[in-house]
């Protein structure tokens, strides 16, 4: 009797458990959300920033949705190295029209979501080409000039993933 009420219980529990990491993602995406995104600390321009990415087998990272902002955000607050920005992102108006960005980690066109901070992008001198975050506060968005050094975040993503 003993034994037999055991292995039910293993059963019950071994269901219960591969339940459980079946739907991590939805008890648990804050764990999925620290993973997407990765804040690194050492200070370099724009383009360093993309080929540091490149050569990590991350991308620089793109910020195309409200959610996406929210996951930045998380992964900033979570980084280990407590980092002080602002960081790079992947967007900039460089060989294009002024204010008309792409994202270099895709080259996909800026479309629809966007997170400027107040009066920002403002191509200050003519001079401002390349899009940070945390400028401003948060996880907004500001143009600053590509060969500024600061730190950036790098992203994962799946071959076929834009
Ligand atoms: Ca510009
Ligand atoms: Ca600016």
């Amino acid at each position: 009797m003993f034994l037999r009420v055991s292995i039910v219980l293993a059963s019950l529990l071994g269901a219960a458990f591969s339940d459980t990491i079946e739907s991590s993602e939805t008890f648990y995406p804050q764990v999925k959300v620290a993973n997407r995104y990765v804040v690194r600390s050492d200070p370099v321009d724009f383009f360093q920033a993309w080929q540091r990415c490149r050569e990590s087998g991350l991308r620089l990272a793109t910020v195309k949705s409200k959610l996406d902002s929210v996951k930045l955000a998380e992964a900033i607050e979570t980084s280990q190295s407590k980092p002080k920005g602002p960081w790079w992102i992947a967007a900039t108006d460089l060989g294009n029209s002024p204010f008309k960005y792409t994202w270099i980690s895709t080259n996909q066109v800026l479309g629809g979501y966007t997170n400027f901070a107040p009066k920002q992008p403002d191509n200050a001198n003519g001079q401002e080409n390349c899009i940070e975050v945390g400028r401003f506060g948060a996880v907004t968005w500001n143009d600053w000039h590509c060969t500024g050094r600061i730190p950036y975040i790098c992203e994962r993503y799946s071959g076929d993933e834009c």
